[in-house]
């Protein structure tokens, strides 16, 4: 499709801003695998990192594909995270989460030094308007529920689909997607999720704007974004 092969450009594009030494932050999801892709076919021809992956889900397909892997603790300090998005507005500020790996995306993006969002165009919007991601502690998810709709939010418990019940993080913890129509302030509105008891990690990027590139990509090409 069209929204696959302008993923791979993008995804290409990424891992060949990658240099030789480099520590990697892996982040989750489709776009990001065909970073991986074109990562294991440069290590083939002796292009040495390593990579720090942000789910059960990427490291899995790290190894499969030959990236060596080490943990944000080894390397605390990462010099590129690549990493996709659900919606990019237009000052970098990211919705992210439908991988539910927001928590461990969020620690890799604040450690690295660059962050590089790959998209399809798809992704672009003018204000963001998703379902927030929100990982919650299983002990608290009931009042966090409740205190959502008193902000405005309607939020609704993530159901596994190969799994009877709620969907459980690689951290153990589960998942509210929140919708909140239009986010006027995306700042505030993290600051503000992030800051409720029982939340782990909210799926609003809004902090790594300054350090951030979007690469996009669609079946002519891809264009690369800075602010
Ligand atoms: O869950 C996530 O944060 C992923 O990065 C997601 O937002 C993008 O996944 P995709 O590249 O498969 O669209």
């Amino acid at each position: 499709s069209a929204q696959a092969v302008g993923k791979r450009e993008a995804g290409y594009r990424a891992a060949d801003m990658v240099a030789d030494g480099m520590v990697v932050g892996l982040g989750t999801g489709s776009t990001v695998f065909f970073a991986m892709e074109r990562l294991a076919a440069r290590i083939r021809e002796g292009l040495v990192i390593t990579g720090i992956p942000t789910s059960f889900q990427t490291a899995i397909r790290a190894r499969g594909c030959g990236i060596p892997l080490a943990t944000l603790n080894d390397y605390p300090v990462i010099d590129l995270a690549i990493d996709g998005a659900d919606q990019v507005d237009p000052g970098f500020a990211l919705i992210k989460g439908r991988g539910a790996a927001q928590t461990q995306e969020k620690c890799v993006a604040f450690a690295a030094k660059s962050l590089v969002i790959v998209a399809d165009p798809s992704k672009l919007t003018r204000k963001l308007d998703a379902v927030v991601p929100i990982e919650v502690l299983s002990s608290a998810y009931v009042p966090v529920i409740r205190y959502l709709k008193t902000i405005g939010g309607v939020p609704v418990l993530r159901e596994g689909i190969k799994k009877d019940g709620p969907v459980i993080t690689d951290n153990g913890n589960m998942v509210i997607d929140c919708g909140f129509g239009t986010i006027g302030d995306p700042t505030a509105l993290d600051i503000h999720l992030s800051s409720i008891p029982g939340v782990v990690t909210c799926g609003l990027f809004t902090t790594f704007a300054d350090k951030t590139t979007v690469v996009v990509g669609d079946s002519n090409g891809c264009q690369v974004l800075s602010r």
